[in-house]
């Protein structure tokens, strides 16, 4: 066997900071010919299923545990081999939920290494992941309002009000209408709201001191103003977050800023309501981790509306949870959020899972992220057909960025992925 430029010769690991200025691991990895690096993002709004994102000790011991445990047991692999990479990672925790080693930092071991097989083999990130056929772009999904856990309870009590373009041909006009859209409400916001001062939330997003349906009808609006002048289709979306708002002991979702309290089928008839009245096109968790059967009755009625109904803290990335979701029904979305089960390898099965279910894989940020661009090569590389990650932000738009890179690369083969008829009006 010659010298394959692909073989693990070191792994380290350092601590960093996120968007937020919080701790999170860093972790490169070094080949023969090649090097990688991915850190790893940190969510505010987790899910109760997803892998415990760092040891106890924290980043200090997670960094300890890649040099201790990881780096011995990886070095000498073939980088290009990221399913073994990926099975010795759960091997050398050892625990079901990463609590070991922290699913943070398998995740980072995990994209560094992937990345290094690239820079090896001297391929774009995207193309080591999907292959030299992958030829789709996503379309991105945006935040522009922020509310819930990501503007500390003083926004709107729901998490996101998003932009999806989903008329858009190409990244560029996509990722313009976005921006277009942001700016909009920015606008809007200053004479809707007497006590906005511009400021911005964890994402980016506007925070406003409006309520849920003022805010919805600010950037409702905005969609409409801004899909007028560009000549395609720009619709808002959710992500409710509804598992932030339920209260167990009170058996209902508390929306707390706007003292509202609503049992599981008013949250059911208050969901379809703004669906309906805003023309939504995705809504993201609107009810709790727990609840797969109302997941249901809400994606049989948004089907016949034009919208997704998603699964984030419902699904936590996790095949079983997925399988469940589709045996019933719940959803035709998934988010796909690799730190959330902590290998690219388990990532990819969630999302071959999803999609051999009908439901459309959506690779996603988190609310705490680093500056890493990896996230629009998993979402082209791995075939999902909208990428959720932000509007403005750096450690945003650094992927957002990289997308129009990957079209760059693409030329005149790419184009925008496929969306399912039913959200094409
Ligand atoms: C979400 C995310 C990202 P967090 O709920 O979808 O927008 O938030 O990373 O805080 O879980
Ligand atoms: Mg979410």
């Amino acid at each position: 066997m010659g010298l394959r430029p692909s073989i693990i010769e070191d792994v380290r690991a350092q601590k960093v900071f996120d968007s937020r200025g919080s701790e999170a691991v860093e972790v490169e990895v070094f080949t023969r010919a090649g090097y990688g690096r991915a850190t790893a993002p940190m969510g505010a709004s987790r899910g109760r299923g997803e892998a415990v994102p760092y040891p106890k000790g924290g980043v200090d011991e997670a960094v300890k545990k890649v040099e201790d445990l990881v780096a011995p047991s990886l070095s000498g692999l073939d980088a290009t081999d990221q399913r073994l990479v990926d099975s010795v990672l759960h091997e050398v925790d050892g625990t079901p939920d990463f609590s070991n080693i922290g699913g943070n930092t398998a995740y980072a071991a995990s994209m560094a290494v992937a990345v290094a097989a690239a820079n090896s083999l001297g391929i774009s990130l995207f193309k080591h992941l999907g292959g030299p056929m992958v030829y789709e772009l996503p379309y991105p999904l945006g935040n522009v309002i922020g509310g819930g856990k990501h503007t500390k309870g003083r926004g709107p009590d729901i998490q996101e009000m998003l932009v999806l373009p989903i008329g858009a041909e190409d990244v560029l006009e996509a990722l313009q209408a976005n921006f277009l859209v942001h700016r909009r409400v920015g606008k809007l916001l200053l004479k809707a709201d007497p006590a906005f001062t511009g400021g911005r939330g964890d994402e980016g997003a506007w925070a406003t001191t409006l309520g849920t349906e003022r805010a919805l009808e600010v950037l409702s609006r905005a969609c409409e103003e801004v899909s007028g002048e560009l000549g395609f289709e720009i619709r808002p979306g959710l992500d409710v977050a509804a598992s932030t708002l339920w209260r167990e002991e009170k058996n209902a979702y508390v929306y707390e800023r706007e003292g509202v309290i609503r049992n599981r089928e008013d949250q059911i008839k208050f969901i379809l309501g703004l669906m309906e009245r805003f023309n939504l096109v995705y809504v993201e968790d609107p009810l709790m981790e727990e609840d797969f059967e109302g997941f249901s009755e809400l994606a049989e009625e948004a089907s016949k509306m034009g919208c997704l109904i998603c699964g984030d803290d419902l699904f936590v990335t996790n095949r079983d949870r997925i399988a469940r979701g589709a045996e019933l029904g719940s959803a035709n979305a998934v988010i796909i959020k690799p730190n959330q089960v902590g290998t690219l390898s388990d990532t990819l099965e969630a999302v071959e899972l999803a999609r051999s279910k009908g439901m459309v894989p959506v690779a996603s940020h988190r609310s705490g992220e680093s500056t890493d661009p990896h996230l629009a090569h998993l979402a082209v590389g791995l075939k999902c057909p909208i990428i959720k990650s932000g509007v403005l932000g750096g450690e945003r738009v650094a992927k957002l960025n990289e997308l129009i890179r990957i079209a760059e690369e693409l030329g005149e083969v790419g184009r925008m992925a496929r969306l399912p008829g039913a959200i094409r009006r």
